[in-house]
Protein backbone atom coordinates (compact mmCIF):
# COMPACT_ATOMS: atom_id res chain seq x y z
CA UNK A 1 0.00 0.00 0.00
CA UNK A 2 1.03 3.27 -0.97
CA UNK A 3 -0.16 6.26 1.32
CA UNK A 4 0.71 9.96 1.05
CA UNK A 5 2.21 10.70 4.16
CA UNK A 6 2.99 14.42 5.95
CA UNK A 7 6.44 15.71 5.25
CA UNK A 8 6.97 16.90 8.34
CA UNK A 9 5.29 14.56 10.34
CA UNK A 10 7.34 13.37 13.17
CA UNK A 11 7.67 9.62 13.07
CA UNK A 12 9.90 7.84 10.74
CA UNK A 13 9.58 4.25 9.27
CA UNK A 14 12.98 2.10 10.76
CA UNK A 15 12.42 -1.22 9.77
CA UNK A 16 12.67 -3.62 12.66
CA UNK A 17 15.48 -5.51 11.65
CA UNK A 18 17.18 -3.08 10.12
CA UNK A 19 21.03 -3.47 9.49
CA UNK A 20 23.87 -1.26 10.85
CA UNK A 21 24.91 0.21 7.36
CA UNK A 22 21.37 0.93 6.61
CA UNK A 23 20.60 2.28 9.95
CA UNK A 24 23.61 4.84 9.66
CA UNK A 25 21.46 7.02 7.12
CA UNK A 26 19.64 8.27 10.27
CA UNK A 27 22.57 9.27 12.00
CA UNK A 28 23.94 12.88 12.36
CA UNK A 29 24.62 15.16 8.87
CA UNK A 30 22.68 12.54 7.07
CA UNK A 31 19.58 12.64 8.52
CA UNK A 32 18.62 14.97 6.93
CA UNK A 33 18.42 13.12 3.95
CA UNK A 34 16.52 10.24 5.65
CA UNK A 35 13.73 12.39 6.53
CA UNK A 36 10.75 11.02 5.19
CA UNK A 37 9.56 13.43 2.63
CA UNK A 38 12.94 14.50 0.91
CA UNK A 39 11.43 13.09 -2.05
CA UNK A 40 8.81 15.08 -2.61
CA UNK A 41 8.86 16.73 -6.14
CA UNK A 42 9.10 20.44 -5.85
CA UNK A 43 6.74 22.91 -6.88
CA UNK A 44 7.98 25.75 -9.15
CA UNK A 45 7.61 28.81 -7.36
CA UNK A 46 6.57 30.74 -10.12
CA UNK A 47 3.12 28.76 -10.14
CA UNK A 48 2.61 30.69 -7.20
CA UNK A 49 1.87 33.71 -8.17
CA UNK A 50 -0.92 33.04 -10.41
CA UNK A 51 -2.69 30.61 -8.28
CA UNK A 52 -4.41 31.44 -4.99
CA UNK A 53 -2.24 31.22 -1.92
CA UNK A 54 -3.27 31.37 1.94
CA UNK A 55 -1.95 34.26 4.31
CA UNK A 56 -2.80 35.13 8.27
CA UNK A 57 -3.30 38.76 9.17
CA UNK A 58 -2.94 39.50 12.51
CA UNK A 59 -4.42 42.47 14.30
CA UNK A 60 -4.77 43.33 17.81
CA UNK A 61 -7.16 40.92 19.57
CA UNK A 62 -10.02 40.82 21.44
CA UNK A 63 -12.48 43.26 19.12
CA UNK A 64 -12.60 41.42 15.72
CA UNK A 65 -10.81 42.89 13.08
CA UNK A 66 -11.17 46.64 12.05
CA UNK A 67 -13.60 47.46 9.05
CA UNK A 68 -11.20 49.47 7.52
CA UNK A 69 -8.90 46.16 7.54
CA UNK A 70 -11.44 44.18 6.09
CA UNK A 71 -11.61 46.73 3.20
CA UNK A 72 -8.33 46.54 3.02
CA UNK A 73 -8.06 43.12 2.91
CA UNK A 74 -10.69 43.09 0.02
CA UNK A 75 -8.73 46.21 -1.82
CA UNK A 76 -5.60 43.91 -1.76
CA UNK A 77 -7.24 41.18 -3.63
CA UNK A 78 -7.90 39.00 -0.55
CA UNK A 79 -10.96 36.98 0.73
CA UNK A 80 -11.24 36.55 4.11
CA UNK A 81 -12.13 32.81 5.10
CA UNK A 82 -12.69 33.20 8.69
CA UNK A 83 -11.26 35.50 11.53
CA UNK A 84 -10.38 34.40 15.02
CA UNK A 85 -11.21 37.74 16.88
CA UNK A 86 -10.19 36.38 20.07
CA UNK A 87 -6.66 36.80 19.33
CA UNK A 88 -6.59 38.76 16.31
CA UNK A 89 -5.59 36.16 13.21
CA UNK A 90 -7.86 36.24 10.31
CA UNK A 91 -7.30 33.46 7.94
CA UNK A 92 -7.64 34.71 4.08
CA UNK A 93 -7.07 33.44 0.32
CA UNK A 94 -5.38 35.91 -2.16
CA UNK A 95 -4.21 35.26 -5.97
CA UNK A 96 -2.44 39.04 -5.28
CA UNK A 97 1.37 38.25 -5.87
CA UNK A 98 2.15 41.39 -3.30
CA UNK A 99 -1.23 41.00 -0.75
CA UNK A 100 0.84 40.75 2.04
CA UNK A 101 3.32 43.56 1.23
CA UNK A 102 0.04 45.38 0.99
CA UNK A 103 -1.62 44.72 3.93
CA UNK A 104 1.45 44.86 5.99
CA UNK A 105 1.31 48.84 5.48
CA UNK A 106 -2.48 48.67 6.86
CA UNK A 107 -3.22 50.71 10.20
CA UNK A 108 -3.26 48.19 12.42
CA UNK A 109 -2.65 45.34 10.46
CA UNK A 110 0.98 43.82 13.27
CA UNK A 111 2.16 41.01 10.98
CA UNK A 112 0.79 39.20 7.60
CA UNK A 113 2.51 36.46 5.59
CA UNK A 114 2.09 34.17 3.45
CA UNK A 115 1.39 30.28 5.19
CA UNK A 116 2.58 28.45 1.98
CA UNK A 117 4.26 28.44 -1.12
CA UNK A 118 2.60 26.14 -3.32
CA UNK A 119 -0.79 27.02 -4.70
CA UNK A 120 -3.97 26.71 -3.49
CA UNK A 121 -5.12 23.44 -3.89
CA UNK A 122 -1.13 22.21 -4.18
CA UNK A 123 -1.06 19.42 -7.23
CA UNK A 124 2.33 18.04 -5.27
CA UNK A 125 1.75 14.38 -3.90
CA UNK A 126 3.70 12.66 -1.76
CA UNK A 127 4.60 8.98 -2.16
CA UNK A 128 5.81 7.70 1.24
CA UNK A 129 6.31 4.81 2.69
CA UNK A 130 3.57 3.09 6.02
CA UNK A 131 4.58 1.90 9.19
CA UNK A 132 4.72 -1.51 9.86
CA UNK A 133 1.74 -3.29 10.32
CA UNK A 134 1.63 -6.22 12.88
CA UNK A 135 1.00 -9.82 10.80
CA UNK A 136 -0.99 -12.44 11.54
CA UNK A 137 1.37 -14.99 13.31
CA UNK A 138 2.94 -11.52 15.50
CA UNK A 139 -0.59 -10.86 16.72
CA UNK A 140 -0.78 -14.87 17.77
CA UNK A 141 2.67 -14.82 19.17
CA UNK A 142 1.41 -11.81 21.29
CA UNK A 143 -1.94 -13.65 22.48
CA UNK A 144 -0.11 -16.52 23.28
CA UNK A 145 2.23 -15.17 25.53
CA UNK A 146 -0.01 -12.72 27.03
CA UNK A 147 -0.20 -11.64 30.32
CA UNK A 148 -3.56 -11.91 32.14
CA UNK A 149 -5.60 -9.04 32.60
CA UNK A 150 -3.53 -7.48 30.03
CA UNK A 151 -4.88 -6.75 26.35
CA UNK A 152 -3.22 -8.88 24.41
CA UNK A 153 -0.87 -7.03 22.27
CA UNK A 154 0.15 -5.42 25.55
CA UNK A 155 3.54 -8.01 25.76
CA UNK A 156 4.95 -5.82 22.98
CA UNK A 157 4.62 -2.35 24.15
CA UNK A 158 7.80 -2.20 26.09
CA UNK A 159 6.75 1.32 26.30
CA UNK A 160 4.69 1.17 28.92
CA UNK A 161 6.54 -0.22 31.51
CA UNK A 162 9.66 2.34 29.98
CA UNK A 163 7.04 4.77 31.79
CA UNK A 164 5.59 2.78 34.73
CA UNK A 165 2.03 2.63 32.85
CA UNK A 166 1.47 -0.69 33.56
CA UNK A 167 2.24 -0.55 37.33
CA UNK A 168 -0.19 2.69 37.09
CA UNK A 169 -2.77 0.87 35.42
CA UNK A 170 -3.30 -1.28 38.60
CA UNK A 171 -3.82 1.98 40.33
CA UNK A 172 -6.03 4.59 37.75
CA UNK A 173 -7.04 3.94 34.13
CA UNK A 174 -7.41 7.86 34.09
CA UNK A 175 -10.51 9.66 34.37
CA UNK A 176 -13.08 9.59 31.17
CA UNK A 177 -13.99 13.52 32.51
CA UNK A 178 -10.22 14.48 30.58
CA UNK A 179 -10.02 14.74 26.84
CA UNK A 180 -6.29 14.40 24.66
CA UNK A 181 -7.00 16.25 21.13
CA UNK A 182 -4.50 14.86 18.98
CA UNK A 183 -3.92 17.74 16.50
CA UNK A 184 -2.56 15.48 13.40
CA UNK A 185 -3.70 13.51 10.62
CA UNK A 186 -7.19 12.91 11.77
CA UNK A 187 -8.01 10.08 13.60
CA UNK A 188 -10.12 6.82 12.88
CA UNK A 189 -12.53 6.44 15.36
CA UNK A 190 -14.05 3.55 13.85
CA UNK A 191 -11.38 1.38 15.31
CA UNK A 192 -12.03 -0.70 18.36
CA UNK A 193 -9.34 0.25 20.14
CA UNK A 194 -10.23 4.13 20.03
CA UNK A 195 -14.13 4.02 19.78
CA UNK A 196 -15.30 3.33 23.59
CA UNK A 197 -12.92 6.16 24.17
CA UNK A 198 -13.85 8.94 21.27
CA UNK A 199 -14.78 12.32 21.72
CA UNK A 200 -16.40 13.45 19.13
CA UNK A 201 -17.51 16.71 20.45
CA UNK A 202 -13.69 17.82 20.65
CA UNK A 203 -13.37 16.25 17.36
CA UNK A 204 -13.00 18.70 14.08
CA UNK A 205 -11.39 18.76 10.69
CA UNK A 206 -9.46 22.03 10.50
CA UNK A 207 -7.75 21.86 7.15
CA UNK A 208 -9.04 25.23 5.30
CA UNK A 209 -8.56 27.22 8.72
CA UNK A 210 -12.41 27.15 9.30
CA UNK A 211 -13.50 23.89 11.62
CA UNK A 212 -15.57 21.57 9.21
CA UNK A 213 -17.84 20.11 12.30
CA UNK A 214 -19.40 17.51 9.52
CA UNK A 215 -19.73 14.10 10.77
CA UNK A 216 -16.81 11.85 10.40
CA UNK A 217 -14.67 14.81 8.76
CA UNK A 218 -11.82 14.13 11.17
CA UNK A 219 -10.56 10.39 9.90
CA UNK A 220 -7.83 10.43 7.50
CA UNK A 221 -8.95 9.17 4.10
CA UNK A 222 -7.50 6.06 3.03
CA UNK A 223 -4.93 7.72 1.16
CA UNK A 224 -3.41 9.74 3.96
CA UNK A 225 -1.36 9.23 6.50
CA UNK A 226 -2.12 7.13 9.26
CA UNK A 227 -0.05 8.88 11.73
CA UNK A 228 -2.98 10.23 13.44
CA UNK A 229 -5.18 7.73 14.07
CA UNK A 230 -1.59 5.53 15.33
CA UNK A 231 -0.88 8.51 17.98
CA UNK A 232 -4.42 8.27 19.35
CA UNK A 233 -4.04 4.79 20.20
CA UNK A 234 -0.69 5.37 22.02
CA UNK A 235 -2.40 7.69 23.91
CA UNK A 236 -5.95 6.02 24.95
CA UNK A 237 -6.17 2.60 23.11
CA UNK A 238 -8.84 1.50 25.21
CA UNK A 239 -8.03 -1.58 28.18
CA UNK A 240 -11.09 -3.76 26.64
CA UNK A 241 -9.94 -7.12 26.29
CA UNK A 242 -8.96 -6.03 22.46
CA UNK A 243 -5.50 -5.36 20.49
CA UNK A 244 -2.94 -2.76 22.72
CA UNK A 245 -3.54 -0.68 25.69
CA UNK A 246 -2.84 3.15 25.60
CA UNK A 247 -0.65 5.17 28.44
CA UNK A 248 -4.21 6.44 29.90
CA UNK A 249 -6.65 4.30 29.04
CA UNK A 250 -9.72 5.69 30.39
CA UNK A 251 -9.09 9.18 29.30
CA UNK A 252 -11.37 10.48 26.19
CA UNK A 253 -9.53 11.24 22.68
CA UNK A 254 -10.64 13.55 20.10
CA UNK A 255 -9.22 13.88 16.65
CA UNK A 256 -8.23 17.42 15.63
CA UNK A 257 -7.27 17.19 11.41
CA UNK A 258 -4.92 19.48 10.55
CA UNK A 259 -3.11 17.80 7.31
CA UNK A 260 -4.48 18.52 3.73
CA UNK A 261 -4.59 15.63 1.49
CA UNK A 262 -0.74 16.08 0.60
CA UNK A 263 0.42 15.80 4.08
CA UNK A 264 1.12 19.15 4.64
CA UNK A 265 0.31 21.24 8.09
CA UNK A 266 -0.33 25.14 7.25
CA UNK A 267 -0.52 27.92 9.92
CA UNK A 268 -3.81 28.32 9.34
CA UNK A 269 -5.14 24.93 10.25
CA UNK A 270 -2.81 24.72 12.80
CA UNK A 271 -4.52 28.28 14.38
CA UNK A 272 -7.86 26.87 13.68
CA UNK A 273 -7.33 23.23 15.53
CA UNK A 274 -5.71 24.92 18.67
CA UNK A 275 -8.72 27.29 18.88
CA UNK A 276 -10.86 24.14 18.32
CA UNK A 277 -8.97 22.64 21.14
CA UNK A 278 -9.74 25.96 23.74
CA UNK A 279 -12.86 26.14 22.99
CA UNK A 280 -14.16 22.43 23.43
CA UNK A 281 -13.10 21.77 26.97
CA UNK A 282 -9.83 19.74 25.62
CA UNK A 283 -7.69 19.04 28.67
CA UNK A 284 -4.05 18.18 26.42
CA UNK A 285 -3.20 18.69 22.96
CA UNK A 286 -0.74 16.49 21.37
CA UNK A 287 1.45 17.99 18.33
CA UNK A 288 3.76 15.78 16.27
CA UNK A 289 4.33 17.71 13.71
CA UNK A 290 5.87 20.91 12.42
CA UNK A 291 4.40 23.74 10.86
CA UNK A 292 5.27 23.67 6.58
CA UNK A 293 6.46 25.28 5.04
CA UNK A 294 9.74 26.22 7.32
CA UNK A 295 10.85 24.06 10.24
CA UNK A 296 12.20 27.08 11.46
CA UNK A 297 10.59 30.08 11.39
CA UNK A 298 12.73 33.59 12.01
CA UNK A 299 11.57 36.49 13.07
CA UNK A 300 13.29 38.50 10.80
CA UNK A 301 11.06 37.41 7.54
CA UNK A 302 7.59 38.93 7.28
CA UNK A 303 6.32 36.26 6.22
CA UNK A 304 7.57 33.69 9.07
CA UNK A 305 6.72 36.30 11.95
CA UNK A 306 3.38 36.02 11.04
CA UNK A 307 3.12 32.63 11.14
CA UNK A 308 5.37 32.37 14.86
CA UNK A 309 2.79 35.19 16.06
CA UNK A 310 -0.54 33.71 14.80
CA UNK A 311 0.42 30.11 16.13
CA UNK A 312 2.28 31.56 19.34
CA UNK A 313 -1.24 33.68 20.28
CA UNK A 314 -3.20 30.37 19.91
CA UNK A 315 -1.34 28.38 21.79
CA UNK A 316 -1.07 30.91 24.37
CA UNK A 317 -5.26 31.32 24.09
CA UNK A 318 -5.21 27.15 24.33
CA UNK A 319 -3.47 27.65 27.26
CA UNK A 320 -5.26 30.33 29.64
CA UNK A 321 -8.50 27.99 28.29
CA UNK A 322 -7.24 24.78 30.45
CA UNK A 323 -5.19 23.03 27.40
CA UNK A 324 -1.49 21.65 28.46
CA UNK A 325 0.16 21.74 24.47
CA UNK A 326 2.71 18.75 24.22
CA UNK A 327 4.78 18.79 21.12
CA UNK A 328 7.26 16.52 19.33
CA UNK A 329 11.16 17.95 19.63
CA UNK A 330 12.12 16.40 15.66
CA UNK A 331 13.54 13.96 14.17
CA UNK A 332 17.05 15.39 12.67
CA UNK A 333 19.02 14.82 15.94
CA UNK A 334 19.50 18.59 15.89
CA UNK A 335 21.00 20.33 18.82
CA UNK A 336 18.30 23.43 19.55
CA UNK A 337 20.49 24.86 21.62
CA UNK A 338 23.38 25.36 19.45
CA UNK A 339 24.78 28.29 17.79
CA UNK A 340 23.37 27.22 14.74
CA UNK A 341 22.18 24.50 12.00
CA UNK A 342 21.73 24.33 8.48
CA UNK A 343 18.43 23.27 7.61
CA UNK A 344 17.93 21.87 3.98
CA UNK A 345 14.59 21.47 3.60
CA UNK A 346 12.43 24.64 4.03
CA UNK A 347 10.68 25.65 2.57
CA UNK A 348 9.26 22.44 1.78
CA UNK A 349 6.52 23.13 -0.48
CA UNK A 350 8.60 25.41 -2.85
CA UNK A 351 12.32 25.27 -3.88
CA UNK A 352 14.36 24.38 -0.46
CA UNK A 353 17.87 25.04 -0.19
CA UNK A 354 20.42 25.36 2.77
CA UNK A 355 19.53 27.92 5.05
CA UNK A 356 21.34 28.71 7.77
CA UNK A 357 19.90 29.55 11.03
CA UNK A 358 20.13 30.56 15.10
CA UNK A 359 17.84 27.66 16.44
CA UNK A 360 17.14 30.35 19.81
CA UNK A 361 15.38 33.17 17.49
CA UNK A 362 14.10 31.20 14.82
CA UNK A 363 11.73 28.63 16.21
CA UNK A 364 9.99 25.48 15.23
CA UNK A 365 6.16 25.45 15.79
CA UNK A 366 5.20 24.73 17.88
CA UNK A 367 7.79 22.35 20.13
CA UNK A 368 9.73 25.72 20.56
CA UNK A 369 6.70 27.93 21.33
CA UNK A 370 6.59 29.31 25.04
CA UNK A 371 4.54 27.15 27.04
CA UNK A 372 4.33 24.33 24.75
CA UNK A 373 5.94 20.94 26.47
CA UNK A 374 8.85 19.71 24.22
CA UNK A 375 9.71 16.35 24.02
CA UNK A 376 12.44 13.95 22.95
CA UNK A 377 12.21 10.34 22.11
CA UNK A 378 14.11 7.37 23.88
CA UNK A 379 14.66 4.10 22.50
CA UNK A 380 13.71 0.28 24.09
CA UNK A 381 17.38 0.98 26.58
CA UNK A 382 16.11 4.57 27.52
CA UNK A 383 18.58 6.29 25.74
CA UNK A 384 18.16 9.41 23.74
CA UNK A 385 17.35 7.89 20.26
CA UNK A 386 19.50 8.30 17.75
CA UNK A 387 17.23 10.74 15.34
CA UNK A 388 15.91 12.47 18.51
CA UNK A 389 16.68 16.62 18.53
CA UNK A 390 18.01 17.42 21.96
CA UNK A 391 19.38 20.78 23.66
CA UNK A 392 19.92 21.85 26.72
CA UNK A 393 17.13 24.53 27.80
CA UNK A 394 14.89 23.33 24.91
CA UNK A 395 14.13 20.10 25.59
CA UNK A 396 11.61 19.66 28.71
CA UNK A 397 10.78 16.32 28.99
CA UNK A 398 11.70 12.41 27.61
CA UNK A 399 9.37 9.49 26.85
CA UNK A 400 9.72 6.23 24.71
CA UNK A 401 9.40 7.16 20.62
CA UNK A 402 11.09 4.16 19.80
CA UNK A 403 15.00 3.31 17.58
CA UNK A 404 16.58 1.11 15.37
CA UNK A 405 16.34 -2.36 16.94
CA UNK A 406 19.75 -2.60 15.97
CA UNK A 407 20.59 -0.02 18.26
CA UNK A 408 17.97 -0.38 21.48
CA UNK A 409 16.87 -3.65 21.63
CA UNK A 410 13.80 -4.53 23.59
CA UNK A 411 13.55 -7.34 26.50
CA UNK A 412 11.69 -9.73 25.28
CA UNK A 413 8.14 -10.25 25.07
CA UNK A 414 8.54 -7.62 22.78
CA UNK A 415 10.25 -7.90 19.66
CA UNK A 416 10.66 -4.43 17.72
CA UNK A 417 12.42 -1.53 18.83
CA UNK A 418 9.34 0.81 17.64
CA UNK A 419 6.30 1.88 19.04
CA UNK A 420 3.13 -0.20 18.79
CA UNK A 421 0.11 2.23 17.62
CA UNK A 422 -3.53 1.66 16.43
CA UNK A 423 -3.43 2.34 12.27
CA UNK A 424 -7.06 2.91 10.34
CA UNK A 425 -8.97 -0.39 9.25
CA UNK A 426 -8.54 -2.46 12.94
CA UNK A 427 -5.18 -2.98 12.44
CA UNK A 428 -2.36 -2.22 14.74
CA UNK A 429 1.36 -1.67 13.86
CA UNK A 430 5.05 0.32 14.69
CA UNK A 431 6.55 3.63 14.02
CA UNK A 432 9.27 5.31 15.45
CA UNK A 433 9.61 9.43 15.39
CA UNK A 434 9.63 11.93 18.42
CA UNK A 435 5.92 11.63 17.32
CA UNK A 436 6.05 8.44 19.07
CA UNK A 437 7.48 10.36 22.21
CA UNK A 438 4.90 13.31 22.40
CA UNK A 439 1.89 11.28 23.18
CA UNK A 440 3.71 9.72 25.52
CA UNK A 441 3.72 12.70 27.67
CA UNK A 442 0.32 13.56 26.51
CA UNK A 443 -0.45 10.57 28.42
CA UNK A 444 0.85 10.72 31.40
CA UNK A 445 -0.29 14.68 31.13
CA UNK A 446 -4.04 13.86 31.12
CA UNK A 447 -3.12 10.99 34.04
CA UNK A 448 -2.37 13.91 36.14
CA UNK A 449 -5.03 15.93 35.25
CA UNK A 450 -7.44 12.90 35.91
CA UNK A 451 -5.61 12.63 39.76
CA UNK A 452 -5.94 16.56 39.92
CA UNK A 453 -9.00 17.76 38.10
CA UNK A 454 -9.36 21.41 38.69
CA UNK A 455 -4.98 21.58 38.05
CA UNK A 456 -4.55 24.48 35.69
CA UNK A 457 -1.85 24.21 33.08
CA UNK A 458 0.98 25.25 34.86
CA UNK A 459 0.32 23.01 37.98
CA UNK A 460 0.11 20.29 35.62
CA UNK A 461 3.06 21.05 33.58
CA UNK A 462 5.06 21.86 37.12
CA UNK A 463 3.70 18.48 38.37
CA UNK A 464 5.28 16.39 34.93
CA UNK A 465 8.56 17.65 35.55
CA UNK A 466 8.54 17.19 39.19
CA UNK A 467 7.08 13.45 38.71
CA UNK A 468 9.34 12.58 35.85
CA UNK A 469 12.48 10.47 36.45
CA UNK A 470 16.09 12.17 35.95
CA UNK A 471 18.00 10.86 33.86
CA UNK A 472 21.56 11.75 33.74
CA UNK A 473 23.09 12.24 30.82
CA UNK A 474 24.90 9.91 28.24
CA UNK A 475 27.95 10.42 27.51
CA UNK A 476 29.77 9.38 25.65
CA UNK A 477 26.81 8.93 23.22
CA UNK A 478 27.56 6.36 20.02
CA UNK A 479 24.52 5.09 19.79
CA UNK A 480 25.88 2.99 16.86
CA UNK A 481 28.58 1.98 18.29
CA UNK A 482 31.07 3.02 15.56
CA UNK A 483 33.50 4.66 18.07
CA UNK A 484 32.24 8.71 16.52
CA UNK A 485 30.16 10.35 19.04
CA UNK A 486 26.67 11.24 17.61
CA UNK A 487 25.59 13.96 19.75
CA UNK A 488 26.89 15.96 23.21
CA UNK A 489 24.73 15.69 26.22
CA UNK A 490 24.84 19.60 28.44
CA UNK A 491 23.65 19.69 31.78
CA UNK A 492 22.88 17.78 35.31
CA UNK A 493 20.68 14.76 35.78
CA UNK A 494 17.91 16.79 36.35
CA UNK A 495 17.86 19.05 33.72
CA UNK A 496 19.78 18.10 30.72
CA UNK A 497 19.84 18.42 27.12
CA UNK A 498 18.71 14.90 25.48
CA UNK A 499 16.18 13.98 28.75
CA UNK A 500 14.97 17.49 29.77
CA UNK A 501 13.45 17.29 33.58
CA UNK A 502 13.69 13.74 33.33
CA UNK A 503 11.31 10.36 31.41
CA UNK A 504 7.86 10.73 32.13
CA UNK A 505 6.51 9.22 35.03
CA UNK A 506 2.81 7.60 34.99
CA UNK A 507 2.90 5.56 38.14
CA UNK A 508 3.57 8.96 40.10
CA UNK A 509 0.65 10.62 37.82
CA UNK A 510 -1.69 8.28 39.39
CA UNK A 511 -0.34 8.33 42.67
CA UNK A 512 0.81 11.82 44.02
CA1 LIG B 1 -7.21 -2.58 23.89
CA1 LIG C 1 9.18 9.84 39.50
CA1 LIG D 1 28.57 6.93 16.40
Amino acid sequence: MTASQPRRRRALVLPAGMAMATALAFLPNTAATAAPADGRPAAAPADAAAESLSYVVNVRGGHGAPAHVKKAIAEAGGTIVTSYDRIGVIVVHSSNADFARTVRTVRGVQSAGATRNAPLPSAVTADMGTPRVLGAAEVAEARAEAVDGQDPLQGLQWDLPAIKADKAHEKSLGSSRVTVAVIDTGVDDTHPDIAPNFDRAASVNCVTGKPDTSDGAWRPSAEESPHGTHVAGEIAAAKNGIGMTGVAPGVKVSGIKVSNPDGYFYTEAVVCGFMWAAEHGVDVTNNSYYTDPWYFNCEDDPDQKALLKAVTRATKYAERRGTVNVAAAGNENYDLAADEITDPVSPNDGTPSDRVIDPTECLDIPTQLPGVVTVASTGAKGLKSSFSNYGRGVIDIAAPGGDSTAYQTPAPPATSGLILGTLPGGKWGYMAGTSMASPHVAGVAALIKSTHPYAPPALVKALLYAQADATACTDPYDINGDGKVDAVCEGPRNRNGFYGWGTADALDAVTR
